[in-house]
């Protein structure tokens, strides 16, 4: 019998995992990739006995391996907030979805185990850019300002180090930060004790001060759009940028175009933080898009497509 855990490699999919192995530890195979990389089942064979975890990505996504997974005898566990289609009825799958805009795959966990591992939870909130989901999972932990704040920088850093076009770019493979992260029941000793959040941080800033120097090439009051060039700490800061964009213009939705070596652009859409809404149904509309309500992105927008995304992107927030 085999334990497979596949997950996310970003904050949220890390920070799942996170509280599910400190409940109950065990040895499995782990597969993540960076965070666009969401087919994660197509990597995995399993059969009979086999148990897997799957965590923060898209079971449409990921529908014909998980039924092929199922049929070969696999026992799955899904726990997610994307978007999911029609849920398979199978005896062998066990699947907590929910893509209501408030809530990510760590909090769906830290329910499931009755908070008990909120701590966690909260980080991978924050890590979702969900603040206000975040502080609410965090009310009965009583903790002080200064602490809530480095676990939000903390999630905010495990987030962003899952940018990159392939896993050469990010500072930690998620596998390695994963196995960094977990023999510690608490992020703040965390924080403390392992070189990792330094490491982050320092890389985080260093790619923020370049981020933040961008100069919109579209800018009304209810969107922005962002072009950002082939280099590995664009590539790196897209989506956190978006977040924080997001953050500081609430009414406005902002899309960022972040060059490809290969030519096209990958996009990350943030909706107004506002409303939270149609940042999926946007990038769905693209062959490589998905995500959910509030953000989603673009794997792979080719050259003769850039137009006809930013024109319908001007339709859904204009
Ligand atoms: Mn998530």
């Amino acid at each position: 019998m085999t334990n497979i855990d596949v997950f996310n490699g970003d904050a949220d999919g890390i920070c799942a995992l996170q509280q599910l192995r400190l409940h109950q530890p065990l040895e499995s195979r782990l597969i993540t990739g960076i965070k666009r990389e969401i087919n994660l089942l197509k990597r995995v064979s399993a059969g009979s006995g086999d148990r897997i975890t799957v965590l923060d990505i898209s079971l449409d996504k990921n529908r014909s391996d998980l039924c092929r997974l199922l049929e070969a005898g696999a026992d799955i566990h899904y726990f997610d907030h994307h978007y999911a289609g029609e849920i398979p009825h199978h005896t062998r799958l066990t699947a907590t979805i929910d893509t209501s805009a408030a809530t990510c795959t760590s909090l769906l966990v830290n329910n499931h185990l009755q908070q008990r591992f909120s701590a966690w939870a909260v980080v991978g909130a924050f890590g979702d850019n969900l603040d206000i989901s975040a502080r609410k999972a965090a009310a009965a932990l009583n903790l002080t300002e200064p602490q809530l704040d480095q676990l939000r920088r903390l999630g905010i850093y495990l987030n962003y180090n899952g940018y990159g076009a392939t896993v050469e770019d990010l500072h930690f493979p998620p596998d390695q930060l994963f196995i960094n992260l977990h023999p510690y029941a608490d992020p703040l000793a965390f924080i403390q004790e392992s070189d990792v959040f330094t490491r982050l941080k320092q890389g985080y800033e260093a790619d923020m001060e370049k981020g933040r120097r961008l100069q919109p090439e579209a800018e009304t009051n209810q969107y922005a759009v962002y072009r950002l060039p082939a280099e590995p700490w664009a590539r790196r800061i897209s989506g956190v940028l978006g977040n924080q964009l997001a953050r500081e213009a609430p009414r406005r939705a902002h899309a960022l175009l972040t060059r490809l070596p290969d030519g096209g652009y990958v996009v990350s859409v943030r909706a107004p933080l506002a409303t939270r809404e149609g940042a999926d149904t946007l990038c769905r509309q693209f062959p490589t898009g998905g995500g959910r309500k509030a953000a989603a992105g673009i794997n792979h927008l080719p050259d003769r497509e850039v137009d006809a995304f930013i024109a319908r992107f001007r339709e859904s927030y204009g």
